[in-house]
């Protein structure tokens, strides 16, 4: 019993051990959240009254070397919505639309386009406005979800806004550099003169053929010529069968989850589309992706990707691989003061598993800092 003792003894001080090793490791985990929080604070001080400048601004400057997590939402002095990353060379460009604080008839008030970078994903650089609505002659409202591509050395951001004679339409911007200034094509790309000609992703595929899909409540596609400012009109808009097979049973008018804000993309000869979704019974908007062969379909329903834990009506997602990681970047009412009309950017990183689907990503702090 002696030796019992001792043994539980021993026993009871590897737990107590254990105990005291994990208060101080939590400890250690929680000041480093408050120093992450009051860098992010004072950070935010020195952006806040430089925000509306098109310089180069260090959004999270480090106040101490131990500075190794990035935390949600992105971007803390202005709100910003349906992110779009896009990689080129060592820097992860974010592409945003901004929600305004002051808003116009209670509805989005968007009118202008954002651009934030990092080569870390910890320290983000604020690019400022790199296109807006003043630089449309056309448009008069909704600077909305855009995407960017790179081709040939010139830049192009596609975005929807609406028509000074009504309607969306998709516009493009075109720039020699990645932060801008983009100079408008000067008329819309796609203006079917509906309402459905909204949230535009592009992708070149290997072979060099680019894809422009976009839509809601219906997916649409053009295939893009290599100049990627015309598109092939004896293929035209194609519509994409809207079937349950394909994105699933759900709330939206066409009767499928399939709601707006796709982002279309390949990874190991697999064709994803990635979108905002309405699942039955429900108010506001999840992410869920479904797979093809083919860029061009048929689609399979994937399954879920977040739920709409976002808290806000809408969400859209924006997917890049950067630096051996894959990123989902999304927007919530996370911000003080957030609502459906102000919202904000967030990201998350997750992993494929074997077969190439992807399990529910959940809304999270951030992310660590990468080399
Ligand atoms: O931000 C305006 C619109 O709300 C976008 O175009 C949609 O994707 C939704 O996020």
């Amino acid at each position: 019993s002696n030796i019992c003792f001792i043994k539980g003894d021993s026993a009871l001080h590897r737990i107590y051990t254990s105990i005291i090793v994990c208060l101080i490791v939590m400890q250690m985990g929680c000041g480093t959240d408050k120093q992450i929080n009051d860098t992010d604070t004072r950070s935010d001080e020195i952006v806040q009254g430089l925000k509306e400048t098109t310089k180069e601004i260090t959004m999270t400057e480090t106040m101490t070397e131990e500075k190794t997590f990035h935390k949600n939402p992105i971007i803390k002095d202005i709100y910003t919505a349906d992110p779009a990353p896009m990689v080129y060379g060592d820097t992860l460009y974010l592409y945003t639309t901004h929600d305004e604080d002051e808003l116009v008839n209670d509805f989005y008030t968007m009118n202008d386009w954002r651009c934030f970078s990092t080569k870390d994903m910890v320290n983000w650089t604020d690019h400022g406005a790199i296109f807006s609505l003043d630089d449309i002659g056309w448009a008069d409202a909704r600077a909305w979800a855009p995407q960017a591509v790179e081709r040939n050395g010139k830049f192009y951001l596609y975005c929807p806004v609406h028509k000074r004679n009504g309607g969306m339409a998709i516009a493009v911007g075109i720039s020699d550099s990645p932060t801008g200034p983009f100079k408008d094509l000067g008329y819309p790309l796609v203006d079917e003169g509906d309402w459905n000609d909204i949230d535009p992703t592009v992708f070149i595929d290997d072979d060099g053929q680019a894809y422009l899909y976009f839509g809601n409540p219906e997916l649409r596609y053009v295939l893009l010529n290599e100049n990627m400012i015309t598109y092939d009109k004896e293929v035209g808009i194609v519509k994409v069968p809207m079937t349950e097979e394909a994105f699933a049973k759900g709330s939206h008018d066409t009767g499928t989850s399939y709601g707006e804000g796709p982002w279309f993309y390949k990874r190991n000869d697999l064709y994803y589309m990635v979108y905002a979704a309405f699942g039955v019974g429900k108010q506001n908007e999840h992410l869920a992706y479904s797979t093809s062969d083919s860029p061009t379909g048929p689609w399979k329903y994937g399954g879920v990707l977040m739920t709409e834990e976002g808290g806000v009506f809408t969400n859209h997602p924006g997917i890049a691989d950067f630096k051996g990681h894959s990123y989902l970047f999304y927007h919530t009412g996370d911000l003080p003061g957030g609502s459906l009309f102000h919202r904000s950017v967030c990201v998350a990183e997750f992993t494929y598993n074997e077969d190439g689907t992807i399990n529910p990503i959940p809304k999270c702090d951030g992310v660590e800092k990468i080399n």
